[in-house]
């Protein structure tokens, strides 16, 4: 659909503290010129990797939210943290709804399982098979290493991967029936790596590599790059604007010596992203 401003269902979890998911999903979509439409999947007062936080599943919730959109469409379909089996079950209908209200519309699967080799403490191995079955419907994924391991059934042994390993995995990614794949973080010496693939064509991008690991930057990169979609770039140049931006948040964090786990400090720097 042809609309002045792209309309993005951002089915995400809210996390009161912590910047990911929902808080950084919304501004960067918003200050990129994109509706943004959020569906909570889960209320937490902070993000799973802080030691004490609160959590409610909306999992009861969803199915209701979701029938009171059957009226809207959207251009984009955008999903994140994902709480439970039934959750997905839930997304799985939506999406197929969508699709058959507006065939045009596009779905961006961010299969947020887990990070350094480990599944997030909220999820278990059903979940992971549930989001593998998500991902046949999604135009484009955007795992991490770990995802992409936990997704292909691939063992993990870092984030380190030599070229051949990273096209391997992207491969197998593509069997899985997405329409194109963007593996994240893939570490080389002091660079991370982003591989795209996309009609059966592989393109490595890179940007320099931070040694501190904050949460929260694979939704910001994921939401930049569904901003990017959005507003109709393809997906290669959208994936470098992602990843430039994500570079520059991160050096500004670093220089502010703050807490990793708070996330990184985008907001001075979201005016950046306006009219890409
Ligand atoms: O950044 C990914 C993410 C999203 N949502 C929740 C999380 C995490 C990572 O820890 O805990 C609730």
């Amino acid at each position: 659909m042809n609309r002045t401003v792209p309309r993005v269902a951002c089915i995400n979890d809210l996390s009161g503290f912590g910047r990911c998911s929902l808080t950084v999903a919304l501004p960067v979509l918003s200050v990129m010129g994109v509706q943004a439409c959020p569906a909570p999947t889960a209320v937490l007062s902070k993000h799973t990797g802080f030691p004490h936080y609160s959590f409610r599943d909306l999992t009861d919730a969803l199915p209701e939210y979701f029938s009171a959109w059957a009226d809207l469409s959207f251009d984009w379909l955008y999903s994140g943290f994902l709480g439970s089996e039934g959750q997905l079950c839930s997304v799985q209908e939506f999406f197929a709804a969508q699709r058959q209200r507006n065939p045009q519309c596009r779905i961006l699967l961010d299969p947020v399982m887990g990070d350094g080799g480990k599944m997030y403490s909220t999820y278990n191995q059903a979940m992971c098979d549930a989001v593998r079955r998500l991902t046949r419907s999604a135009d484009v994924i955007t795992p991490n290493v770990t995802e992409a391991c936990l997704l292909t059934g691939t063992p993990y042994h870092g984030e380190e991967l030599h070229t051949a390993e990273a096209l391997s995995l992207a491969e197998k990614l593509m069997t899985l029936g997405c329409g194109a794949a963007v593996i994240t973080g893939i570490v080389r010496d002091d660079i991370i790596c982003n591989l795209t693939y996309l009609n059966g064509t592989p393109e490595f991008s890179a940007v320099h590599r931070t040694k501190r690991i904050f949460s929260g930057t694979g939704d910001l990169f994921a939401s930049v790059l569904c901003g990017g979609l959005a507003k109709g770039l393809p997906l290669p140049d959208a994936v470098l604007l992602a990843e430039r931006f994500l570079s520059e948040v991160t050096a500004f964090t670093l220089a502010q010596n703050t807490d990793p786990m708070e996330g990184v400090l985008f907001e001075p720097l979201l005016h950046m992203l306006t009219s890409k």
